[in-house]
This record gives structure tokens, C-alpha cells and sequence, in this order.
């Protein structure tokens, strides 16, 4: 029995464009989906797994599987539904799974055989059974189950192309932020993997660089923090000899015995989303945790920094409460407080979350053709009427932002500073090289990412005439 399991790509996305900027290969990780799907399959079945990130195979031509099975992000679901049509129109059956099919069910289930929701550790096995006697049923609920039913990801079947592994110690998540779908889908309470099955998958990651998938490495409370510790120390002890990089929230710098496990271990840098700059916006999309009294976001930064740690920040623009001259004021924030790396993000109404309820409720979803419109939810583009900015305000607003972090000058800052705290060459060659990939990508904002995106969609809008696109 032959499976093909497939990661769809989506043109639109430029880390996609590997060929397009040498760098962007730093900017592709593993689909760890399809590694975990693999892990859960049978050996009955023959699986190839194909990441259409890494070039698109002539299907035509590769031998004819008996099941296919795709994964989706949002933005992935466009071409997701195109590949299924070609296997389709050959008679293989297509099942798809991942958030997007669970949270667009309905759509979904209009263009394959069969969807599995939620997680598919419950469920998957049944799925290939029914496929083997040809009695796929249309939909397959997952269910939640401990972590430890969670098999160890195939890294052998996507061996090469790629510099970073991936791979997940919990799931879940309680801050439940408006614009966010991993509650909804994984659960507001963390669920921990026994840390020896972790240990023993890092060890089958053949890449030096991991990404450790999941949204909050070190979580919000003393327990959280106690697990984490643990794993660091787990981490140290086998001597992994990995470097990786991770999502945690910024009161990692409070405790000096996480940031030194976390860098004994091989933390080489930390992905935290800052949001917004005000204490509205963060009232707004319910990031209540960032909203500590008395913190000072510069010295948290700087502390987990001085461990040799690289801070990537992220925010969101285009809240009910950002008005004109918000990219000034993030590029300001994320300078004053020294992120090494700076991630900017259109607000996006994504499906499952309440962020797309309201915004529906209220008629604001404007890139609302679907499903052909869904290549757009890539965070990168404007795709609903924004309080106070018009789509051509509102990428004015974005371009300031990320081409003034981007400036020259201000890297030779970054870099200079880095290398002053660090004292690590690597963190300052990280540093480089991040900065100048992103700095080529944001050059190419309104040439070539903004192609084919038509900004007059989004106009009148607002009362006030938009604005140019600043160069
Ligand atoms: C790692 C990650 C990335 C990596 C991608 C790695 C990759 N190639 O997969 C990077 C950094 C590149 C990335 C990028 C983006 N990401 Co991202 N990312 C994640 C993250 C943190 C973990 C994903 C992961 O690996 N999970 C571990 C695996 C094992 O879990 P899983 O993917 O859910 O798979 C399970 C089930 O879903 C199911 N399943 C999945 N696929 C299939 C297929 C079949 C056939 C079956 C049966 C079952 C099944 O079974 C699996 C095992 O239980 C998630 C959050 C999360 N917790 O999931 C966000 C998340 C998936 N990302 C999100 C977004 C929005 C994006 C971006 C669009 C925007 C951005 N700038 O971040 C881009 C676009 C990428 C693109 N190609 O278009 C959203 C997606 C929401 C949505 N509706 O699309 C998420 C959910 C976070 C959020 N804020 O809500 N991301
Ligand atoms: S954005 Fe991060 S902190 Fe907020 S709910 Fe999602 S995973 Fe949790």
C-alpha cells in the first residue's frame, strides 16, 4: 500500500522562495505534521512525504499511491485543494487534516474524500485501515490524548534540504490571545511529552539547528517552569550537541536558572510575541500576561540576551486601537528595546478564532472570496477593514516599520550591540544574517509580495484619503 503524505506550498509565501534569496532556506522548516503522521502509520504502508516548499514533483508521473493525505495552514488550503483535485481526477482517494480543514470543515469536505479534525493520534490508524478495505468514512473526530501517545516523528523520510529540524515537546495553550486558533485546537491547559521520548526523538534529528515547535516552551507558571528546567537539564545530560530556537513569553528573563539551563542546552535564540506597544492592544487581543506592571521590557530582553540568546520579537498591526504613525511607533518600541529581530504581522481574522468571529460579525473580512482568497492569510497581507487605516495606509504604515529596522545603519547597531553583550560570534553571525535576509525581503514589499494583492480593494474604507506607499 503506497502513501503519499503532502505539505502544499504557497507561492505567495516568500520564505517559500528559497531560490529567490539564499537566505530563505534558514526561513524553512520541516512540515512536522506529516513526520508525526508518518511515525503513527503502519509499516504496511509505503509512505513518501512530499514538501512542496522544496520544489512541486510532476504527480503525473510518480507512481500511482492508494491514499493520499494532505496537510493545510490557512494559506496553504488553495493549493492543498488543487492537489487533491489532480489525485483526485485519477481516482486516489485524498484525506486532509490540520487546522484548517478542522476549523473550515464544511469547504473542506466539498473538495476531498475524507477529513480527519484535531489531532490524529486517536484517530489515524483507523483512518488507513478503512482506506485499505475502501470504506472511508467523510469525517474522523481526533480527540486529545496525553502526550505520550504521540509517536516519535519520522525524521528518516525527509533526510535532507532543510537546516533546521523541528520537533514538539507540549501542546496546548492558556493565554488564549483573540487572533489565535492553538487554544481552540490543542487546548488551554499544556500537555507535557515525557521528556525521555523527547530526548530520544532529538537524537534522530540529523540537522544541527532545531525549532522546537511549540507555542510556549517555558509557559507562565513555576510548575511550567520547573517542567522546562527538567527538559533543559535532560537536554544537557545526553549531549545533543544541538542548537535550537524556540517560542516562549517574556518571563523567561525572570529566572536566571532557566536562561542558563536553556543556553547549557543549546538555546541559541527565543521567538516572543510582544503584540503591541500599548496596553490597549494588548487589552484588545487578550494578552493580559504581557501586561506585568513594572516590567522593563529593555532589561528582560537584555538579561536573556547576556545568556547568548537572540531575541526575535513579534507585533501585530492593524488593532481597533492602532492609528496612523502605529509603524513608527512599533519600529520605535522594537528599537528602544533591542530585539535582535523584529516579526510584523498584519491582524488576520483566522477561522476558528474569535478574532474571525467578531470581525465577521461585523462585515470586516474584505479578502473574503473563498476559498481562492485563503492564499492571502499568510499574515502578510491585509485582508480585513481596519479601524483606522485603509489597506494602502495600513501597508504605508508596515513598510516604515520594517524598513526603517531594516535600514542599514540600524543593523551595524544590532550587530555592534550583539556582539558587545554576547560575546559569541555565532549569535552575531546569526544576527547578520537574519537581519540582511529579512532586510532583502522587505526591500521587495510593494514590487514583488504586494503583486496581484489589490490594495484598492480595501479603499473607502476609512473617510481619510489613503496614503502613499512610502519608498
Ligand atoms: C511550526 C509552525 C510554523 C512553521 C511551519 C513548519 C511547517 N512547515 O509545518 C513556520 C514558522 C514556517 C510557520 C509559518 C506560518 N505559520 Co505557523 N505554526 C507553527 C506551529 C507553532 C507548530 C506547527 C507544528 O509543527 N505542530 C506540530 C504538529 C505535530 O501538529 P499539527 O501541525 O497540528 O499536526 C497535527 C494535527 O493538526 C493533525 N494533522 C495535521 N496535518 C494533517 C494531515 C492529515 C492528512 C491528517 C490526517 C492529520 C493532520 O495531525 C497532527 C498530529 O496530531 C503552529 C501552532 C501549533 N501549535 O500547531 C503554528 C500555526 C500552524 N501557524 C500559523 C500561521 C498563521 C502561520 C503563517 C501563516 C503565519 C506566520 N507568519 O506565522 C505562516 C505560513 C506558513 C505557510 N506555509 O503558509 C497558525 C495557523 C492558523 C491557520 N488557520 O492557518 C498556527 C496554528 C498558529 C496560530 N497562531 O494560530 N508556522
Ligand atoms: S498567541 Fe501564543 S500565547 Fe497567545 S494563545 Fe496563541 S500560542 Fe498562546
Amino acid at each position: 500500500m503506497r502513501l503519499y503524505l503532502i505539505n502544499p506550498g504557497n507561492p505567495l509565501v516568500n520564505i517559500t522562495k528559497i531560490k529567490a534569496n539564499y537566505w530563505n532556506r534558514y526561513r524553512v522548516w520541516k512540515p512536522l505534521s506529516l513526520l508525526v503522521l508518518a511515525g503513527l502509520t503502519p509499516p504496511a504502508w509505503d509512505i513518501t512525504i512530499i514538501d512542496e516548499n522544496l520544489g512541486v514533483p510532476d504527480y503525473q508521473v510518480m507512481p500511482r499511491p492508494n491514499l493520499v493525505g494532505i496537510t493545510a495552514f490557512t494559506s496553504q488550503a488553495v493549493r492543498a485543494y488543487k492537489v487533491a483535485a489532480e489525485f483526485r481526477s485519477r481516482g486516489v482517494p485524498v484525506v486532509m487534516g490540520g487546522i484548517h480543514a478542522t476549523m473550515c470543515l464544511d469547504e473542506a469536505l466539498e473538495r476531498v474524500d475524507a477529513v480527519v479534525t484535531g489531532e490524529a493520534e486517536s484517530i489515524w490508524r483507523k483512518v488507513l485501515e478503512d482506506a485499505r478495505k475502501g470504506t472511508l468514512n467523510r469525517v474522523y473526530t481526533g480527540t486529545r490524548l496525553e502526550m505520550d501517545e504521540v509517536p516519535l516523528a519520522r525524521h528518516d523520510l525527509l533526510p535532507t534540504g532543510y537546516r533546521l529540524g523541528a520537533i514538539q515537546t507540549t501542546r496546548g495553550c492558556p493565554l488564549n490571545c483573540t487572533f489565535c486558533s492553538v487554544t481552540a485546537f490543542n487546548g488551554g491547559v499544556f500537555r507535557y511529552r515525557p521528556i525521555e521520548n523527547v530526548v530520544e526523538e532529538f537524537k534522530l534529528i540529523r540537522e544541527k539547528h532545531v525549532l522546537i515547535v511549540d507555542d510556549n516552551l517555558v509557559g507562565t507558571t513555576k510548575d511550567h517552569f520547573a517542567h522546562a528546567k527538567d527538559l533543559f537539564r535532560a537536554m544537557i545530560q545526553a549531549k545533543l550537541g544541538k542548537k535550537w530556537v524556540g517560542q516562549v513569553t517574556i518571563n523567561m528573563a525572570d529566572d536566571e536558572e532557566l536562561l542558563r539551563l536553556a543556553a547549557k542546552s543549546g538555546c541559541a535564540g527565543v521567538f516572543i510575541g510582544f503584540e503591541s506597544p500599548t496596553v490597549e492592544g494588548l487589552m484588545e487581543v487578550n494578552k493580559r500576561f504581557n501586561i506585568q506592571s513594572g516590567r522593563d521590557f529593555k532589561a528582560s530582553i537584555r538579561r536573556i540576551q547576556r545568556h547568548g540568546i537572540v531575541v526575535a520579537g513579534s507585533f501585530i498591526i492593524g488593532l481597533d486601537v492602532d492609528e496612523p504613525g502605529i509603524g513608527e511607533q512599533i519600529l520605535d518600541t522594537a528599537n528602544r528595546w533591542g530585539v535582535d529581530f523584529l516579526n510584523l504581522l498584519f491582524l488576520t481574522p483566522l477561522p476558528g478564532t474569535r478574532l474571525w468571529e467578531k470581525m465577521e460579525s461585523e462585515g470586516r473580512i474584505v479578502a473574503n472570496v473563498f476559498p481562492e482568497d485563503w492564499k492571502y492569510y499568510t499574515l502578510g497581507f491585509p485582508v480585513a477593514r481596519y479601524k483606522h487605516l485603509s489597506w494602502v495606509d495600513i501597508v504605508s504604515e508596515y513598510a516604515t516599520c520594517l524598513r526603517g529596522f531594516h535600514s542599514y545603519p540600524r543593523i551595524m547597531r544590532r550587530v555592534v550591540g550583539n556582539l558587545w553583550r554576547m560575546h559569541r560570534p555565532i549569535s552575531t553571525f546569526t544576527s547578520v544574517v537574519g537581519n540582511l535576509s529579512k532586510r532583502s525581503n522587505v526591500m521587495r514589499l510593494d514590487r514583488e509580495r504586494f503583486q496581484g494583492f489589490d490594495l484598492s480593494r480595501g479603499e473607502a474604507q476609512t473617510k481619510r484619503e489613503p496614503a502613499e506607499i512610502k519608498r
